[in-house]
C-alpha cells in the first residue's frame, strides 16, 4: 500500500487533491507507513461509497483503533481535511449567544493546548429552561437498574433518584428545533471547524442525569465504569469534539465533570498501552498525571466545556444533589460511526457542500435500515456499554 495508492481514491473523490510535501515526508519517515496508508485507504474508500453507514462497517473497522494512536488520527484527519475542503460559511448565521464574535477567547488555542475549554459564553438561561421542559417529554434509562423514566418524572423526583439516567432517543432529541438552534449555531459550528481543521460533522445530541450512586462497592465500581465515571479516553471517530453543557449549577458535590489536562499528547508515555481501550481507576491517573493537570470543572447552569475527549476525562461520582448534562458532539468524518443516525429532518444548511456535510449524519432510510439490522445494533449498544 503506498501513497499512490491513496492519491488514486483521493482523486477520484476530490479532483483538485494533492498531497503536500509535509505529509508525504510526515508518512515516509514513519515506521509503519504501510499500515498508515492501508488504514488511509479504508478510510477513502468509506468515504468514497458511504461505507461507513453499511452494517459491517463499525465491526470491520475496530481493527484500526489500536493502530490510530492520537498521532496518527491527526495525521489522518489532514487527509480529510484536504479532501473536504469546503468550509462552512458561518457569516450572517444567526446564533443564540449575543456578542459571541466580540470574545477574546479562542477555544481552538486552548483545546490544542490542553484539551478542554471552559467558555467564558453560556447557554442563556431562556434554552436551558427551554431544553429541561423539551427532556420531560423524554424516556431516560438506567443501566444498573435496567429500568427507564420520563424525564417529568425525574424532575419531580429529584430528592429521591440514585444513579445515572441516559436519553433513549438521541436521534429523535436531536432533531427538536430548539437542539437544533444549538447544535447548528455558528459559534459552536466556528470552533469545532476550527478545532477539526475540517466540516464539523453534527453527529450527537445527547443529556443524561446523574445522581448519587447507591450500590454495593462491588456495583459501584462496575455503574462507574459504565457510566463515564472512570477515567477513560473516547475513540468514536478518527477526530471529533464533544461540548459539553451544566442544565443546572455544579459544583464539588454533585458530579463536576473531570480532564486531565494535555492528556492527548502524553498518554503514551505516561499511561502504558494508552486508556483507549479500557478504564482507569483514579489512582492510576493521580499516580501518573501532577494534581494540578486534573481539573474538575464547576459552574453555574449553562456553563459549556468544549473538550477533546481523546484525553483522558470522568464526571465525578455525585456526594450530594444531581447534575443534568446535554452533550453535542461533531467529528470531521463517520469513519468507525458507531453514533445512530438522525432521522430526516428539514435540512438546516444553506446550500453548498459543507454545510450538507455537516448534516451527512442526517437521514431517515438509512436509519431505519440501519434499526433493522441484528449487528448494527449489537454493535451500537455495546458502545453505549462504553459511553
Ligand atoms: O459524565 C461525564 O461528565 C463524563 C461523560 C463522558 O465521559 C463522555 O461523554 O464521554
Amino acid at each position: 500500500m503506498t501513497i499512490q495508492d491513496l492519491l488514486t481514491v483521493a482523486k477520484s473523490i476530490n479532483p483538485n487533491f494533492s498531497f503536500d510535501d509535509a505529509l508525504i515526508s510526515k508518512v515516509g519517515s514513519m515506521n509503519e507507513g504501510a499500515e498508515f496508508c492501508a488504514v488511509a485507504l479504508s478510510v477513502l474508500n468509506s468515504e468514497l461509497k458511504q461505507g461507513y453507514f453499511e452494517t459491517n462497517h463499525f465491526s470491520d473497522s475496530l481493527k484500526w483503533k489500536d493502530f490510530l494512536n492520537y498521532d496518527r488520527s491527526c495525521l489522518l484527519n489532514d487527509i480529510i481535511a484536504k479532501l473536504f475542503n469546503e468550509r462552512l460559511d458561518l457569516s450572517g448565521v444567526p446564533s443564540i449567544f449575543p456578542n459571541f464574535d466580540k470574545s477574546n477567547f479562542r477555544p481552538e488555542a486552548f483545546l490544542r493546548e490542553d484539551g478542554v475549554f471552559e467558555s467564558d459564553i453560556h447557554l442563556p438561561t431562556e434554552y436551558i429552561s427551554k431544553v429541561r421542559n423539551i427532556l420531560k417529554q423524554y424516556k431516560f434509562y438506567n443501566k444498573m437498574q435496567k429500568k427507564s423514566k420520563y424525564g417529568g418524572s425525574i424532575e419531580r423526583n429529584i430528592s429521591t433518584l440514585t444513579g445515572v439516567w441516559w436519553l433513549k432517543d438521541m436521534p429523535s432529541f436531536a432533531s427538536e428545533r430548539i437542539l437544533q438552534d444549538i447544535a447548528f449555531d455558528p459559534y459552536l459550528l466556528g470552533v469545532a471547524q476550527r478545532f477539526l481543521g475540517a466540516t464539523p460533522i453534527h453527529v450527537q445530541t445527547n443529556a443524561w442525569w446523574t445522581f448519587k450512586d447507591s450500590d454495593t462497592a462491588k456495583r459501584q465500581s462496575s455503574s462507574q465504569n459504565r457510566n463515564a465515571q472512570k477515567f477513560h479516553q473516547d475513540q468514536e471517530f478518527i477526530k471529533f469534539l464533544k461540548i459539553f453543557f451544566y442544565l443546572n449549577d455544579v459544583n464539588e458535590e454533585n458530579g463536576p465533570h473531570v480532564y486531565v489536562t494535555g492528556s492527548v499528547e502524553d498518554y503514551e508515555s505516561r499511561i502504558p498501552g494508552g486508556g483507549a481501550v479500557r478504564r482507569l481507576e483514579d489512582h492510576e491517573v493521580y499516580d501518573s498525571y501532577e494534581k494540578s493537570r486534573v481539573r474538575k470543572i464547576i459552574g453555574p447552569a449553562g456553563s459549556i466545556i468544549f473538550e477533546n475527549t481523546r484525553g483522558f476525562h470522568k464526571g465525578e461520582p455525585v456526594r450530594s444533589g444531581y447534575r443534568l448534562m446535554l452533550q453535542i458532539e461533531y467529528a470531521s468524518s463517520l469513519y468507525f460511526n458507531p453514533i445512530p443516525r438522525f432521522p430526516e429532518i428539514e435540512a438546516r444548511y444553506g446550500g453548498g457542500a459543507a454545510w450538507k456535510r455537516t448534516s451527512l449524519n442526517y437521514g431517515g432510510n438509512a436509519e431505519k435500515k440501519c434499526r433493522g439490522m441484528f449487528g448494527y445494533l449489537r454493535n451500537l449498544i455495546s458502545r453505549i456499554g462504553e459511553l
